[in-house]
């Protein structure tokens, strides 16, 4: 009898006096992207190999993936979703399914259907099986007629592109499923994220990565936005820790879920490239502006403010453009040559 007491009650009990972190059993949906393939390795080391499901529309390769569970998960199909939750015992949802902005421009219905498809699929999902769920915005939610500078937590979002429309939906439904059925919906906005590990895929904030692997192999570099372009930027680090952090917030602490602010540094291509140069004397660049990402570009945001995440969730970022510029250049050195 004592044993029986010990595996099924004292957990409980303990749960109840200590309110100790039970160790959260996580899927993440489209792990094989820029910042999936991050976040597996991350919640990895801090919630344990077999309680994070890292599953994608391609096949998983790499010791990050392989050293945990691995399931393949079209996200448009609500049962694949489903029958993993159910496989693993999942409370915890991350949602990275998207076409990133440029991309989705040229195919708009795709963008539409993986990005609100998934979305949907996860919120269903989630409310039949107690599960939260993260899903990322983005400074890709808003439009022209939002205020550019020190964007504010609360204002306009009228993009007008098919990314931003499906980011602006994505918030809103996930604010619904929040207040009409308790779903523990989170997220936040991210700003261009930069990183050393996978390559961005078809981002209007691509050029902020591609510069860094252009300077460390030598080559001439061909900037496709315009001269004073400013949009929010972030390093991959800082990414992370905002996406472990945001769902271990108090919730009685958020006044909002979907979608917070969050920003690191705010510069244009001629910025970066002068931060490169420090290394680099002899680095060149030219611009090429792509009218798509010209266009997409023009229309965000150059510089966010992200009081509220700060003041809800203890939001702060670690990295600035020096610091991201020498951890960039030191890795891709290691990774390229
Ligand atoms: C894009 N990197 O450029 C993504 C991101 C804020 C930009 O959403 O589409």
């Amino acid at each position: 009898m004592r044993i029986v007491a010990y595996y099924i009650f004292l957990p409980n009990i303990l749960k109840l006096i200590f309110k100790y972190k039970t160790m959260k059993n996580i899927l993440i949906i489209g792990a094989g992207g820029q910042i999936g393939s991050e976040l597996t390795r991350n919640l990895r080391d801090v919630y344990g190999d077999n309680h994070v499901v890292c599953s994608d529309l391609r096949p998983l390769k790499g010791q990050d993936y392989e050293r945990g569970p691995i399931e393949r998960i079209d996200s448009t199909q609500v049962m694949q979703i489903a029958t993993a939750v159910k496989k693993y015992n999942i409370d915890t949802i991350y949602n990275l399914a998207a076409i990133l902005s440029a991309t989705a421009e040229l195919n708009p219905m795709l963008g539409w259907n993986v990005g609100i498809g998934s979305l949907v699929n996860c919120l269903e999902v989630a409310r039949l099986f107690n599960c939260a769920v993260f899903t990322p915005s983005s400074i890709g939610a808003f439009g022209p007629s939002t205020p550019h500078d020190n964007t504010p937590q609360d204002t306009i979002q009228r993009p007008n592109t098919i990314y931003g429309v499906t980011k602006v939906t994505g918030e809103l439904l996930s604010d619904y499923y929040f207040t009409r059925f308790g779903v523990d919906t989170r997220s936040v906005r991210f700003p261009g994220l930069i990183s050393h590990l996978t390559l961005p895929g078809g981002g209007t904030t691509d050029y902020a990565v591609e510069i860094y692997y252009a300077a460390v192999k030598g080559e001439k570099f061909v900037c496709p936005l315009k001269k004073g372009t400013f949009m929010d930027m972030m390093y991959m680090p800082d990414a992370q820790k905002a996406m472990i952090d945001i769902m271990e917030a108090d919730p009685s602490k958020l006044v909002h879920r979907n979608s917070f602010n969050v920003t690191a540094m705010s510069f244009d291509p001629e910025i970066i490239y002068n931060a490169i140069k420090k290394h680099y004397p002899n680095f060149e660049m030219v611009y090429e502006p792509e009218p798509i990402k010209q266009a997409i570009a023009d229309s965000w945001p150059n510089k966010m403010d992200d009081s509220c995440a700060r003041n809800e969730w203890g939001w702060k970022p670690q990295y600035d453009l020096d610091r991201m510029t020498e951890d960039m250049i030191l890795n891709l050195k290691k990774k390229l040559l």
